[in-house]
């Protein structure tokens, strides 16, 4: 037990010295669950993911065609805004970059942002762009397990920071909608449930961009 604490504080150091820890963060070994409202049951019968908006075509996948689309593994950073960090996270899944050049979504020109919904009406919103970079990813798993129900089973949006990737902006960790049902297509943004709520919009974790 006083093993891990001190673990804890000797691994908290060393991604201080290597620049990894945003300011006002501290490390986390445990992965803090953190959402509004109840876990969602899965039903791989029902379930389906979503596009709409500013696309050539609206596009709907079942679960079964979910899985057979392009995959990537991507190691992060995660940083939450109730000031917990988690270090060297691997997720699997979709990259949203991967569906836009093999043209399986075609946004129209105009479209600039995406909101991401989720069940229960849960939304969260982010510049395209910024959905196109590496360190966001639509994850089926985490560390390469499928996610537990209370950390977004079947799908979640994930952003995070990879480690020497400073050229990308990194947005604290709710601007990826755990139990993800649809991504629509912007060509104005529109603010998601936290930001509604007084949450920074960006949310730049470098710039402590926590409230605005
Ligand atoms: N659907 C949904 N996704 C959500 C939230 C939520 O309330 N509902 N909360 C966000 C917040 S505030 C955080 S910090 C992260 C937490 O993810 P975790 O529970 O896996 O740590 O999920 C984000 N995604
Ligand atoms: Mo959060």
């Amino acid at each position: 037990m006083f093993g891990n604490i001190f673990r804890r504080r000797e691994d908290e150091e060393r991604v201080r010295e290597e620049g990894r820890l945003p300011p006002g963060q501290s490390l986390t070994q445990k992965f803090p669950v953190l959402h509004y409202g109840p876990v969602p049951r899965f039903n791989p019968a029902t379930w389906d993911l979503r596009v709409w908006g500013e696309v050539e075509e609206d596009v709907r996948w079942t679960w079964d065609e979910f899985m057979q689309l392009p995959r990537r593994k991507v190691m992060m950073d995660i940083h939450c805004v109730t000031r917990w960090s988690k270090f060297d996270t691997v997720w699997e899944g979709v990259s949203l970059r991967d569906l836009i050049d093999q043209k399986l979504i075609k946004p129209k020109p105009s479209a600039r942002f995406v909101l991401q919904h989720a069940e229960y009406g849960f939304t969260t919103n982010l510049p395209l762009e910024v959905m196109l970079a590496d360190n966001f990813l639509l994850a089926t798993h985490f560390n390469g397990e499928p996610l537990s129900p209370d950390h977004g089973y079947p799908l979640r949006g994930v952003i995070g920071y990879i480690p020497g990737r400073g050229d990308l902006a990194t947005p604290y960790f709710w601007k990826g909608a755990k139990w993800l049902r649809g991504l629509e297509f912007l060509t104005k943004d529109r603010l998601g449930f936290w930001e509604q709520a007084g949450y920074h919009n960006e949310a730049d974790v470098w710039k402590e961009q926590r409230f605005s």
